[in-house]
């Protein structure tokens, strides 16, 4: 058994397609939230999400996006395109916000944040070990997949895995190729995937998007750097 996991997404199609086509022969893909905002296709990824995934959850981003108004532009943190369908907007809102499934005698329960705070935890190594402990507290499955950070890193609590596979669409630790996660025979694989920068430079600048601002975030995708964030390097960042 196979499974790709895949987060963060943030509209980023280009990363998207080029890591699902990367690994046609998985047997599964797994997708734990903010599949919307920052980038400039959200319908697109999520028309893709929909099509691939077999376990999808809602991200922060997401709860955001999906109740805005069509024809809405909300600045810093997303654009919303005028060809946003009503079932784009539906299909984010009934996302569930956690899950759990078993593969191969192995449980994982799935989560944007973290089993606390669903959509807007964080699950870190350099985190407090308390606080960590606090948002798993109750977890029953063996092993927690977890998004939000942007950063790959497996790292233990009281015993218990917890995972993340990184980001496909907005990088912040220099390195602007998309992020993912194979996990094989119960193992973990992390890997980063190449794709077309300049095939997402023109489509942040044929999206309708103001112009400005997107200049200002396809170059936070490509540096790999988000101003406000700075960089930060996970377990997984290149050196
Ligand atoms: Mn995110």
């Amino acid at each position: 058994m196979r499974i790709l996991v895949i987060a963060d997404i943030h509209a980023n199609y280009r990363g998207l397609k080029a890591v699902i086509d990367k690994f046609p022969d998985v047997d599964e893909i797994w997708c734990l939230g903010d599949i919307v905002e920052y980038g400039p296709c959200p319908s697109e990824c999520v028309d893709l999400v929909h099509t691939h995934c077999k376990h999808v959850i809602r991200g922060n981003h997401d709860d955001h996006f999906a109740v805005q108004q069509p024809s809405q532009t909300v600045g810093w943190l997303g654009w919303f395109p005028h060809h946003t369908t009503i079932e784009t907007l539906d299909y984010l809102q009934k996302l569930p916000s956690l899950l759990s499934t078993e593969v191969e005698k192995r449980s994982y329960c799935l989560v944007h944040g973290s089993p606390k705070h669903h959509t807007s935890g964080r699950l870190h190594p350099y985190a407090d070990e308390g606080d960590n402990l606090e948002a798993i507290q109750g977890t029953s499955e063996d092993r927690i997949l977890s998004g939000h950070t942007h950063m790959a890193m497996k790292f233990e609590v009281k015993g218990k895995l917890v995972v993340n596979p990184g980001t496909i669409g907005q990088p912040r630790d220099g390195d602007y190729r998309a992020q993912c996660m194979l996990i094989e025979e119960g193992g973990f694989r992390f890997e980063r995937v190449e794709y077309c920068l300049h095939a997402l430079k023109k489509d942040y600048l044929q999206s309708g998007m103001d112009q400005q601002q997107a200049k200002i975030w396809f170059d936070y995708t490509r540096t790999g750097i988000v101003d406000p964030h700075g960089i930060q390097l996970g377990p997984f960042s290149p050196r």
